[in-house]
């Protein structure tokens, strides 16, 4: 293919992706690399997203590391970086078995859960990792699996109740919890199983395989993937169900210890994995459920991609959510502009990656002729007089920044420095809270790495 066809090529796929993406759409809503397993964790004005990680030419699961995202508006989601990786489990193997997990925040310190293969059993186990910060640096403070590997022992799921008591919950095709001591770092009691073979407790009972057994066996509805939490008196337990393909539902209780009452299907079968996994979070009084697919682009069931949705429960009931591509509507407030924003902040983007550390600062990279970024809602007040953007020069090129499709700056990055600069450009008349697209432009190599942008207001 000569150069012209190609160059052509490669925008009418840029220009495809930003039609079917669309000027409102928020799913998936990470695009840099594949998300599964979701678990958010709100704390004051941020929410954070932890999730896993689906390598980019995974053909089974093949998961390394575990990454962090946040929001304070529900729109634009910041890439916070890589801080888990499986190497911080000396107990685990260091291959593509770095599974579902979830954070939490207590006193001031953050316990991350991870599922991982524990090599004295062969099998999945628990393990946990603290730090002082969301972003780490995080360790194994026993260096050994906080749940020893099992059959089924994967998924965790982490639940502080009222009283102060912590509990651990986990499970595939079985359902088991534990309180965990107050260091949250020990199990404070023995593991009970919870009776899941029970259509009232978790569903109608389903034809499925037991690898065990090594035949197909009546099994519960519970599949895998428990997100526990409480709302005034009542304690929700959202699971994946069914077998796979896994569809989204839940059963209530009045304990922690059960007994549990299915309460109904949230969601059907995710579009494009057999899989979905995820949790309701309640963020600026309003509630969010997290969930993956296989639809983002080059996605699949083993490339998959966090979605959200919102949604009004009524009278504590959790309705039937339907998938959209449009996810959040309204944001929670409007992006500040004025103030350095990293360039890993993004509504939706295309043809990025960003950088793959736990150290910051993050940056975009891989960025190409056609590569495009797209932030909601951001607030230009009453106007700008000119925008900064921190770059590292490669092959160089056109940082194009437009606003209802015009083009209100231009910032020219020239080729070949390699080192970090300040570049500077003129902002054109804009005023009030618009969309604003990021869009790169150059020649046929990497353009440059981009770490952030901020505007200067108008005098
Ligand atoms: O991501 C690996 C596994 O797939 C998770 O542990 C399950 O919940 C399913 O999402």
């Amino acid at each position: 293919m000569n150069d012209n066809r190609r160059k052509r090529g490669l925008c009418l796929l840029a220009l495809s992706a930003f039609v079917a993406i669309g000027t409102q759409a928020q799913n998936p809503i990470i695009s840099t690399a594949f998300t599964p397993d979701p678990a958010p964790f709100a704390l004051g004005d941020t929410l954070y997203l932890f999730t896993d990680h689906d390598e980019d030419d995974a053909q089974y699961f093949a998961m390394r590391d575990w990454q962090l995202y946040s929001t304070c508006d529900m729109l634009n989601w910041t890439y916070r970086g890589t801080p888990l990786t499986l190497a911080a489990f000396a107990w685990a193997r260091q291959d593509d078995n770095a599974w579902a997990s979830q954070a939490v925040e207590c006193d001031g310190k953050w316990y991350w859960y991870v599922a991982a293969e524990d090599t004295a059993r062969h099998l999945h186990g628990i393990g946990v990792a603290v730090a002082d910060r969301p972003e780490g640096p995080y360790t194994d403070p026993i260096g050994r699996p906080l749940v020893p590997g099992d059959w089924g022992f994967i998924d965790p799921s982490v639940f502080i109740d009222d009283d102060g008591q912590a509990y651990l919950f986990w499970g595939n095709n079985g359902l088991w919890y534990a309180p965990l001591g107050a260091d949250m770092t020990s199990l404070a009691g023995p593991i009970t199983r919870v009776q899941t073979e029970d259509s009232t407790a978790f569903g109608p009972l389903v034809m499925k395989y037991d690898y065990q057994l090594g035949r197909p066996t009546l099994k519960t509805n519970f599949e895998e993937a428990p997100w526990v939490y409480r709302r005034g008196d009542t304690y929700y337990m959202e699971y994946a169900a069914g077998g796979v393909p896994e569809h989204w539902a839940y059963a209530t209780a009045d304990s922690p210890h059960g007994p549990w009452h299915y309460a109904g299907r949230i969601m059907d079968e995710a579009p494009g994995s057999f899989t979905i996994h995820g949790g309701t979070v309640e963020f600026a009084g309003r509630y969010f459920l997290f969930y993956h697919t296989g639809e983002g682009i080059n996605g699949s069931g083993f490339r998959r991609s966090t979605c959200v949705e919102e949604y009004s429960p009524t009278a504590g009931a959790i309705p039937h959510v339907p998938f959209t591509r449009e996810g959040v509507r309204t944001g929670i407030r409007p992006l500040n502009p004025f103030v350095r924003v990293e360039a890993e902040t993004m509504a939706a983007g295309y043809g990025l990656k960003t950088d793959r550390t736990a150290d910051s600062p993050h940056y975009l990279r891989r960025i190409h002729n056609g590569s495009w970024l797209r932030l909601r809602d951001v607030d230009f007040s009453e106007g700008a007089a000119s925008v900064t953007a921190r770059v590292l020069p490669m092959a160089g090129g056109i940082i194009d920044m437009l606003v209802d499709g015009k083009s209100i700056a231009r910032i020219e990055v020239p080729s070949g420095r390699n080192e970090w600069t300040d570049m500077e450009a003129a902002v054109g008349d804009v005023q009030g809270v618009h969309d604003l697209t990021i869009l790169f432009r150059g020649g046929d190599d990497e353009l440059m790495a981009f770490d952030w942008w901020q505007l200067t207001p108008k005098p």
